[in-house]
């Protein structure tokens, strides 16, 4: 089990004051986490010592960076166990999933052809889709979240074979984990589903909040494409990864162009560089994928299945305390074993938005609102929720000022025993 304490020391901001003197409980991890002095010293350190551009020097500091920027590419394939050459850098898991639906769906989808996506995606793996559908004329459909029991917050699995017979599906895009109901989607069984159907299908899997929280493995589940963000797991903003399958990202003509994904310009043609720069134009964000690389090396010296491990003992703890609240409505399992640490609730008739103001008063940050999901709560019924998302430094006893905190509200706005 980890060193809780330990790793709070390397946070410099969770010892902050807030400005009615209360301490900081960081309950907001969903959008993104803190980061660790080793992160913020290793952006330092680039800035600071060997700032350079890189692939295009020969002098020591082009050399240096150069060396550390593609380190830290080692490390994220490493982290997801991928080739090298599979990871491609972007800003964030927004604009892999985009660039996945212009250099490749914009090519690969026809009129009639269908796109399969659920209906608890973020924005962000819907909005692409909807635009490249349209654009086509192709199908856009939604496995559908289980609400029979209670909002449980799975998804109704079978949908997945009526709608695999009714269009000539082409890309199947799905969530590892909710970032409004903390279900955790297996993305295994989809993927088997799928190949077993018609194997050119492809699957992209939005890692954005699993790859935080539970170890990796993109050729065990044998996904086409694999997006996060850094932001989300201790490293800077910014930096987002796209993963693609070797054979498949070389089939692919890049999304953006001009210097460094290139081999060859001529007066009148271009012939692209090698995977994965092909898809990395311009200037990349030098100093943050540096600053990921250590965010990678601080998780993995936890290791992502103490991670993991961890953060169930906060999500039972959770949902215990949870439970005792009254008028509250919790929505996605009330199961540990089915869920990340990501907590959806309303209380009474508070407006989420009121709620998040009383519990900043007492220094906990929740997130209220759509959480960039509109469609999950059109399903739902509601307008909006309120979220507590934690992560590896978060503790019980945080857990319990927060429960308080609701307790308190309650009393604000004299809910009754
Ligand atoms: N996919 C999921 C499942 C997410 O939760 C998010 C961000 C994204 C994609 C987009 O990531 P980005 O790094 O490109 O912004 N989710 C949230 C959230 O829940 N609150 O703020 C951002």
């Amino acid at each position: 089990m980890i060193d809780v304490d330990r790793i709070r020391e390397d946070f410099p901001i969770l010892k902050r004051r807030l400005k009615n003197g209360k301490g900081l409980v960081y309950f907001d991890n969903a959008a993104t986490t803190q980061k660790p002095r080793q992160v913020i010293d290793a952006i330092y350190d680039y800035y600071m010592n060997y700032n350079s551009n890189i692939h295009r020097g020969v002098h020591q500091l082009a050399v240096e960076a150069t060396e550390a920027y593609e380190s830290s590419r080692r490390k994220a394939a490493r982290f997801i166990n991928a080739g090298e050459d599979e990871v491609i850098f972007t800003r964030n898991t927004t604009e892999a999933i985009n660039l996945v639906a212009y250099a490749w769906a914009r090519k690969s989808i026809q009129k009639g052809d269908g796109i399969i996506i659920t209906e608890l995606e973020h924005h962000s793996n819907i909005v692409p889709w909807q635009m490249v559908a349209k654009e086509k004329g192709a199908r856009l459909d939604y496995i559908r979240v289980n609400l029979e029991h209670s909002y449980d917050g799975s998804l109704v699995l079978d949908d997945i074979h009526t709608l695999l017979r009714e269009s000539n599906v082409r890309l199947v895009a799905v969530s590892h984990m909710s970032n409004v109901l903390g279900t955790i989607i297996p993305v295994k069984d989809i993927i088997k589903a799928c190949k077993n159907y018609d194997n050119s299908i492809k699957v992209l899997v939005d890692g954005a909040q699993s790859t935080p929280h539970m170890p990796i493995n993109v050729k065990d589940m044998q996904c086409d494409f694999f997006a996060f963000s850094a932001h989300k797991m201790l490293g800077p903003t910014g930096v987002g990864v796209l993963y693609g399958e070797r054979g498949l990202l070389d089939t692919m003509d890049p999304f953006l162009t001009g210097g460094d994904m290139i081999r060859e310009v001529h007066k009148y043609d271009t012939r692209w560089n090698d995977l994965p720069w092909r898809f990395e134009a311009g200037t990349p964000n030098i100093a943050d994928v540096i600053g990921f690389g250590a965010a990678i090396d601080y998780l993995d010296s936890i290791g992502m299945n103490n991670v993991k491990a961890y953060e169930h003992e906060l999500t039972k703890y959770m949902l215990s305390r949870l439970i005792e609240v009254k008028d509250i409505r919790v929505y996605g399992s009330m199961n540990a074993d089915e869920r990340g640490a990501v907590f959806s609730f309303t209380l009474a008739d508070i407006h989420p938005h009121d709620l998040a103001s009383i519990l900043d008063e007492d220094g906990v940050a929740i997130r209220s609102g759509h959480h960039c999901a509109q469609p999950l709560m059109e399903r739902l019924g509601v307008a909006a929720t309120s979220r507590a998302s934690l992560y590896i430094y978060n503790t019980k006893e945080e857990i319990d000022r927060f429960i308080e905190s609701l307790n308190r509200a309650r009393l604000i706005f004299r809910l009754g025993g």
